[in-house]
């Protein structure tokens, strides 16, 4: 195991490579717009864009290991690194000259995968590919785990926060429509609180499956641009899985997002935007808290997800991995893009006995830390046997007083 002022050393490595490496994918990718993708100086900067992207993805996997106390071959998990300079807002193809010759095929679409786009993205090749296999199980689970940087620009970031931020002030102001801004509070999310608001199709923290679509509005012209980028002009994301609801999480420095695998309802991929600040995303089979807000992988790996990047979650890393952001170091907005399942799906009964008997024995059936302030907002009965704490019955009190008020 290395030391600390090694690791630190490490750490400069990899941030130095990293900057280098986006200036090498910046250079290759305007040599690209401006002489085209025949030019001999743009196949000499994509060519120097993937030695330099190699690099740092090394080193980044070397620093994690260290990180992970020297025991990095535990899983068999590494990225396989794509040509970063054919990704996002004006890539070429995935068949031209900045192709890397190493890559991994891609995997084979999972049962609740749905087809590959022409474009790429999800099935086709573009992006940065990752491989991380449980020793345990010999499952990959980062198969059909795609990053793809820059989707947007930072112009198109800038006006993107400005939303959330109005969103999210109006938000605590109570003036959007309940359930469509949440905060976490309560016990359960001590120290964590990130606020979500919702487009397109309820969430239900409390039972962490869809609820009702009508509870929250329909996607604004904003995120209806944001789709038509990522599926219809990048192809990042497979048009027979167009996203029809969004949750959008605020955090703040020190929140979170538990271990999770995101309802089995919603159509894979499903896939989140970076916003703000970058921070690791931990995907894996099983994790160990080091402290409240903190995990860390016992199988699995840890994504970096850049500003401005989309984290594409399809086959097992979708199905099978659990995913959980870690406390932040600072601010950071994500998007997570899903489809929902078709308007008249419902729970499964077996779902709703056990979802209601699991929350109420271990009092964190929230995976998301959460709580849904909707009142009786999603229309369906609270499956909850677990007593009530003193402030919720002095709120069920006064609500039972109101309510006898008004009669
Ligand atoms: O913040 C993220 O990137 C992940 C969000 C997420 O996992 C979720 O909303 O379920």
């Amino acid at each position: 195991a290395l030391d600390e002022t090694e690791i630190q050393r490490l750490r400069k490595a990899a941030k130095a490579a990293d900057k280098t490496s986006r200036k090498k994918v910046r250079r290759a990718q305007r040599s690209l717009e401006d002489r085209g993708p025949d030019d001999a100086d743009t196949r000499a900067l994509a060519e120097a864009a993937r030695l330099a992207s190699e690099h740092a993805d090394k080193l980044r996997r070397e620093l994690e290991a260290a990180e992970r106390g020297g025991d990095g071959d535990r899983d068999d998990c590494a990225s396989s690194s794509y040509p970063s300079a054919s990704d996002g807002i004006g890539g070429v193809d995935s068949k031209g000259p900045l192709e890397s010759p190493g890559r991994t095929p891609p995997p084979a679409p999972s049962p609740r995968e749905k087809g590959p786009s022409s474009k790429g993205g999800g099935e086709g090749g573009k992006g940065q590919r990752f491989r991380c296999v449980d020793r345990q199980t010999g499952v990959d689970l980062a198969e059909g785990l795609v990053l793809h940087r820059d989707v947007i620009s930072p112009e198109e970031e800038r006006e993107m926060i400005d939303f959330v931020d109005e969103q999210c002030e109006r938000g605590r102001r109570g003036e959007l429509r309940k359930p469509t801004y949440l905060r976490a509070s309560g016990d359960r999310s001590r120290g964590n609180s990130r606020e979500a608001v919702m487009y397109g199709g309820f969430f239900d923290f409390n039972r962490a499956r869809p609820g009702r679509r009508d509870l929250v509005p329909p996607f604004p012209s904003i995120l209806r641009r944001l789709v038509r980028r990522l599926v219809d002009e990048l192809g990042v994301l497979p048009a027979d899985v167009r996203p029809d609801s969004v949750i959008i999480n605020r955090y703040s420095e020190g929140d979170c997002i538990p271990p999770h695998v995101d309802h089995q309802s919603y159509f894979r991929p499903i896939s989140t935007l970076s916003l703000l600040g970058e921070e690791p995303m931990l995907i894996g089979s099983r994790f160990k808290t080091v402290k409240a807000c903190k995990w860390d992988t016992v199988a699995g790996m840890s994504v970096q997800c850049p500003r401005r990047s989309l984290l594409v979650l399809g086959g097992n890393s979708g199905n099978v991995a659990k995913h959980c952001i870690s406390a932040c170091s600072g601010p950071r907005i994500s998007i997570t893009l899903r489809k929902q399942p078709p308007p008249d799906w419902k729970p499964d009964v077996s779902e709703l006995v056990s979802g209601g008997k699991s929350w109420a024995k271990t009092g964190k059936g929230n995976k998301h830390n959460i709580v849904n302030n909707d009142g009786e907002g999603s229309g369906q009965k609270r499956l909850r046997s677990k007593p009530l704490s003193g402030s919720a019955k002095r709120r069920k009190k006064m609500a039972k007083i109101r309510g006898k008020e008004r009669d």
